[in-house]
């Protein structure tokens, strides 16, 4: 069931595996926040906006599906960090195609100027975008863009790709 313009809006957060180590291990690369920081500053963004976010960390890539099949019903958006699954999974690009909800992938690292293997995602083609590069603001630009998107859709707006 689909909401209309002025419902409550929810949108899910997803964070790939490892996630859960950060601000604890190789700050030079992902940064000195933690997961707890950044969902803290993603929930403040929520309130101003006037939505709500549910938040999921996984290391299994099954509970990442479960969680997008979840979302139907629950959520209206979809924000993820699919970690090092962004280039591997085709089950998680799968799910997010089924439920084909508003989705942005967001990166902590720029993931173009790192290893050529990270330049690939299985992941963004089934996304209305990708946020790659600013650390905690990945996700806060990430998740304006989903609830952004999310509006537009519910007043019939037209996106960039129609
Ligand atoms: O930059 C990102 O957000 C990544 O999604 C992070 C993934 C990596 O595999 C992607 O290529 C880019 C890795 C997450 C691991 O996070 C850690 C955090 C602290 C310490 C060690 C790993």
């Amino acid at each position: 069931m689909h909401k209309s313009v002025g419902e409550h809006m929810n949108i899910l957060v997803l964070h790939g595996p490892n996630l859960n180590l950060l601000g604890t291990r190789e700050p030079g690369i992902y940064g000195v926040d933690t997961l707890e920081t950044i969902n803290e500053g993603l929930r403040d963004l929520a309130q101003e906006l006037g939505c709500t976010v549910a938040i999921v960390q996984s290391n299994h890539e099954g509970t990442l599906v479960d969680a997008i099949q979840g979302a139907l019903g629950m959520a209206e958006g979809i924000l993820i960090n699919p970690a090092a699954y962004t280039h591997t999974s085709i089950a998680i690009r799968d799910a997010l195609a089924a439920v084909s909800l508003p989705t942005v992938e967001v990166h902590l690292s720029n993931i173009h100027r790192r290893e050529e293997f990270r330049s690939h995602s299985f992941i963004a083609p089934v996304t209305e975008g990708q946020i790659t590069g600013f650390g905690r603001d990945s996700y806060l630009l990430g998740l304006r863009a989903v609830f952004s998107l999310v509006k537009k859709r519910l007043s019939g707006e037209p996106g960039c790709d129609t």
